[in-house]
């Protein structure tokens, strides 16, 4: 068990980092990044405490740098690795009908030479993963055609899939609603399922948390994507409501250990099964590298017990329909306090058992706010 917590890999997003609000406000935190490279020493610092999470995602163009390699060997030399590659088609003017899916060629165009560009920037800083979002769809019934928008969605889809180098997969995200409110052009599991199975093997799902109708059992997703070798990875986030994007296993840890209940149970933990557990949060009121922090330790806990489960005495109980019992033994698991055995774990490794409090006394929160004045603080749109 311990040997499979040690490879557990987590990622965290280079966004997080920078300042984060609602649409009403954005509160500006002191010691914030000003610079990719500043991201990515805050990320190399979760890393260090916690020893599970050594990469960074980048978002383009809010992480754009000159030289590429050149932030790939700044990121070695902090111990950690440039991880998914987020396209960003949803910042611009030109995008308000959409970019994808925009009726206008030129805008499609556009767009898509910018998903392309990412998968050179991906080449270059040694990444295997191409994350897609995108803010499509409509507000207004009639507003433009639903099926139209499929075909030029799958056109642009598949013109940057025949670029992926090898190595490399395309990884598609769906979300309910938000920023359109009537059609979101990739509105769930099954439309970037299905054109996943269209693209080929190098396309699978992203599912992010955040991005369900409330009371969406997301493991049933998770499981039968798993099935179907189509799970890519996750963005971990919680919600209350909406695309809340708090500290993942802040408002329901019980579905977060059901979800790598899933996991486990089908052999996907390990590096090897490709799944990518990443990140995507925004930390709009609480200090950001603790949260972040936080949340690594949130997935291991759940982790680690969906690892306690006793899958023989699981499987023996549901093959002799004993319904309660099977339950206890998910219930037996997850109502275990996992924290020794990961603070053991971590004093093996040479860690705090304790990162969070080892964050605090490190003087890192004192350094960044002292060193990092003068510039402007990274945020959403920078
Ligand atoms: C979206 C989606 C994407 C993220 C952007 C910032 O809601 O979750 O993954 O990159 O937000
Ligand atoms: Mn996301
Ligand atoms: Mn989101």
């Amino acid at each position: 068990m311990k040997a499979q917590l040690r490879r557990h890999r987590i990622e965290t997003p280079s966004w997080a980092y920078g300042n984060s609000g609602t649409r009403f406000k954005v509160y500006a935190q002191a010691g914030v990044p000003r610079t990719p490279q500043e991201k990515i020493a805050d990320a190399a610092k979760v890393h260090e405490l916690t020893g599970v999470a050594p990469s960074i995602a980048l978002h383009i163009p809010w992480d754009k740098v000159d030289d590429y390699p050149a932030l790939a060997r700044f990121a070695t030399d902090h111990g950690i690795a440039i991880g998914a590659i987020n396209p960003n088609v949803f910042q611009e003017d030109d995008y308000r009908l959409g970019s994808v899916c925009n009726p206008d060629p030129k805008i499609r165009r556009k767009a898509t030479d910018h998903l392309l560009e990412c998968v050179e920037v991906g080449v270059r800083t040694g990444s295997t993963i191409l994350s897609l979002w995108f803010a499509d769809g409509t507000n207004y019934p009639g507003q433009d055609s639903i099926r139209a928008r499929q075909d030029r969605l799958a056109e642009a889809l598949s013109e940057v899939y025949g670029q992926l180098p090898d190595g490399m997969r395309m990884l598609v995200e769906y979300k309910l609603f938000e920023p359109s409110f009537y059609t979101m052009d990739l509105p769930d599991w099954g439309t970037s399922f299905a054109h996943c199975v269209n693209l080929g093997p190098k396309a699978q799902v992203l599912v992010d948390t955040g991005h369900h109708a409330p009371g969406t059992n997301i493991e049933f997703i998770v499981a039968l994507l798993l099935r179907a070798g189509k799970l890519g990875g996750f963005h971990f986030n919680s919600r209350f409501y909406a695309d809340d994007d708090l500290m993942v296993g802040a408002a329901d840890p019980f579905q977060l250990f059901r979800i790598m209940h899933e996991i486990v149970a089908a052999d996907a933990l390990a590096p090897e099964a490709d799944v990518a557990f990443m990140l995507d949060q925004c930390h709009n009121i609480e200090p950001k590298v603790p949260a972040m922090i936080r949340s690594v330790l949130n997935v291991q806990e759940a982790t680690a017990k969906a690892l306690l489960v006793d899958r023989e005495v699981l499987a023996k109980a549901q093959a002799e329909g004993d319904v309660l019992g099977a339950n206890a033994v998910l219930m037996d698991a997850y109502n275990t306090d996992v924290r020794p055995l990961l603070a053991e774990l971590r004093t093996e490794d040479g860690l705090d058992p304790d990162p969070i409090g080892a964050y605090h006394r490190s003087g890192y929160q004192q350094k960044i706010e002292a060193e990092r004045v003068g510039g402007s603080a990274m945020g959403w749109g920078a």
